[in-house]
């Protein structure tokens, strides 16, 4: 399907989508294995300007949007789910300073981060804080002219190998969503520390610990928008990133599609090629119909975002949705029109089914999209009355 991408648009896409072929195919097997975090290929991104793309050009970045951003996110997870995460979660961590930074933090930290020379990770989830994001009990508490942060998150995503951590704390516990406030944390500050690198299903490649808080002292100024702001900061952001879940979706299953359309006709079966046979026909037209279809939604949410629209957490819930329960079937369904040879791990598509999984269950479960796209239509259909 032509999606008429412009000129820059198709520079990005090609040149993701050839890092992806020739740095990322070729060891994405080992990183899993290793569980290696995939510093060269970052490396890689940063030199070809990627990590600028969604930046603002005064801050040294490319000005574009979350479309761009989306095509070189969708390309990497065709490859990779775990390198994609890292890369992904670096625009996770840096929405808050985007959308609610002051200029002079935006002054001094954009410019790092676009040149790709530091990594930052987004920290809201805590043991009693996942889907219910206002149980957050880290806490920060203003002293003179710093803020003291206290507490554990926990399954952190470019935890330990990120420089910047915008974490979400409570700066008044009383007041539950509205007691909330984000901060900019930066690795060495004392009294932030990190749990082990966890073991995971999937997305292996990518690094998943604790932050750990004692007694952390941060600048005042270190405080995104206002006290009590912070909850209003992860939603927005959550609301802006869950695009580029819905890409990554696109991605693994558009990789994972590929693999098994391949095998299917060199594997010859009852004296033909198995992709002779109906039933595994149909199970690949469903397939390219499902990924088609994420991808349009995918991609007419990024614009849609990048129109400037004010409101869009239902249809960013809506593509993250679609896209990632997409990418769950079309990877178990290429397992299976694989056969044994999918279940083997000499093949890519068992290590795309693993780390597909991931996609239902970060940023928000599917479950609190559906919860998210319910009251959005509560809201809507109050308005019409
Ligand atoms: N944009 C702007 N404001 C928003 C908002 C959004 N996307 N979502 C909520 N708000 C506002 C609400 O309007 C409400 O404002 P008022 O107090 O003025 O009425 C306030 O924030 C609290 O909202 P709500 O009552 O809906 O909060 P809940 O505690 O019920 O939680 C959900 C809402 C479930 C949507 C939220 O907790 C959530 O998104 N959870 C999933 C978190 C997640 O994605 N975690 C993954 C971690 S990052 S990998």
């Amino acid at each position: 399907m032509d999606y008429f991408l412009n000129e820059e648009q198709l520079m990005i896409r090609d040149l993701a989508r050839q890092i992806a072929e020739e740095k990322v195919m070729p060891v994405r097997a080992e990183l899993d294995e290793k569980e290696e975090f995939p510093r060269e290929i970052m490396s890689a991104l940063a030199q070809s300007d990627f990590f600028g793309i969604y930046i603002p050009e005064e801050y040294g970045g490319f000005g574009k949007g979350s479309f761009e951003l989306i095509l070189a996110i969708e390309e990497l997870s065709r490859a990779c789910l775990g390198v994609s995460t890292t890369f992904a979660a670096n625009a996770l961590g840096t929405y808050p300073i985007l959308l609610y930074g002051s200029g002079e933090q935006k002054k001094k930290y954009l410019p790092d981060i676009a040149s790709g020379k530091k990594l930052v990770a987004f920290a809201l989830t805590e043991a009693s804080a996942g889907s219910d994001a206002a149980g957050v009990q880290t806490t920060a508490k203003l002293e003179g002219s710093e803020y003291v942060l206290n507490g554990t998150k926990q399954w952190i995503t470019n935890g330990g190998e990120a420089d910047i951590y915008t974490v979400i704390a409570m700066t008044d516990k009383g007041k539950g969503a509205r007691g909330a406030s984000a901060f900019i944390v930066e690795k060495g500050t004392p009294g932030f520390s990190f749990g082990k690198k966890e073991n995971k299903m999937g997305i292996r490649a990518s690094s998943t610990r604790e932050l750990l808080f004692e007694d952390c002292r941060i600048p005042k100024e270190n405080i995104i928008s206002k006290q009590g702001m912070g909850f209003i900061v992860a939603m927005k952001t959550l609301d802006s990133s869950r695009t580029g879940v819905g890409a990554q979706g696109v991605g693994v299953a558009q990789g994972a599609f590929e693999t098994a359309v391949d095998y299917a006709k060199e594997r010859q079966q009852f004296g033909q090629p198995v992709i002779s046979i109906q039933a595994v026909q149909h199970m690949l037209a469903d397939m390219a119909t499902q990924i088609e279809a994420a991808r349009a939604l995918v991609y007419a949410v990024a614009r849609f975002i990048d129109s400037g629209a004010r409101d869009v957490s239902k249809n960013s819930a809506i593509a993250k949705l679609f896209a990632t329960d997409v990418a769950m079937k079309v990877t178990v369904d290429a397992v299976q029109v694989m056969g044994g040879a999918g279940y083997m791990r000499e093949y890519p598509v068992e290590k795309m089914m693993r780390d597909a999984k991931i996609l239902q269950i970060y940023e928000g479960t599917n479950q609190i999209q559906r919860n998210v796209i319910g009251q959005a239509l509560i809201k809507e259909t109050a308005k019409k009355k």
